[in-house]
């Protein structure tokens, strides 16, 4: 499944938070997903396929700063791009997979840009994940086996145009969200692997 990116040899996650990797990255960032354990840490994340920065949870608290990783991913502007991740807990643990775009405003202080993403075939190994392809819709057009926080302009949703996968791919940005639990075991990783596209260029400022 690595065979179509080529390994992105990481390097390892405390060199992450040391290097300046502002000078080897675009600006702005047009991919966010969050990762945060019940009752353990995460251990171990990596970013295996693909580019992009780890941040601990530092917003929960510096004792539950290693519960939670928000990921962020500059993907080419207009392309479907494949991201794989990979990370283990400390004990077995939910934990709470949440799809979302970057927090992007133009100054501190004023509204957040809805920088749309569409995610699809998300799939996991090592852990079970139901509807990963947002296939299956209920009434509303929300996501089956998904916990759908639709933001209040309504920008959010499932969409049956210019999926990567099937017929559905699911939209969302920073405030309109999906999330769903995984249950990880201690001592088993878990691959994380998704679809994503923007047409928001990450270069731009
Ligand atoms: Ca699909």
């Amino acid at each position: 499944m690595f065979h179509s990116l080529g390994l992105w040899a990481f390097p390892p996650r405390a060199a992450v938070l040391t290097v300046a990797l502002a000078s080897t990255l675009p600006a702005a960032d047009n991919v966010r997903i969050d990762l945060l354990a019940k009752d353990a840490d995460l251990v171990d994340v990596t970013i295996i396929g693909g580019k992009g920065t780890i941040r601990e949870s530092t917003w929960l608290g510096e004792a539950r700063k290693k519960q939670g990783r928000a990921m962020t991913f500059p993907i080419p502007k207009s392309t479907w791009t494949k991201i794989i991740l990979a990370a283990s807990v400390s004990a077995t643990a939910d934990v709470e997979l949440t799809l979302r775009g970057p927090d992007k405003r133009l100054a501190a202080g004023s509204p957040r840009i809805p920088v749309l993403v569409t995610y699809d075939q998300v799939e996991v190994l090592g852990a079970d994940i139901k509807n990963g392809g947002f296939e299956k819709v209920d009434a509303k057009n929300a996501p089956e086996d998904w916990v759908f926080s639709q933001d209040a302009q309504g920008l959010a949703g499932v969409v049956s145009t210019g999926a990567w996968e099937k017929n559905r791919a699911m939209v969302v940005w920073h405030d309109g969200r999906v999330s769903q639990t995984l249950r990880l075991a201690a001592g088993t990783p878990a691959v994380i692997s998704f679809y994503v596209y923007s047409e928001v260029d990450p270069e731009a400022p």
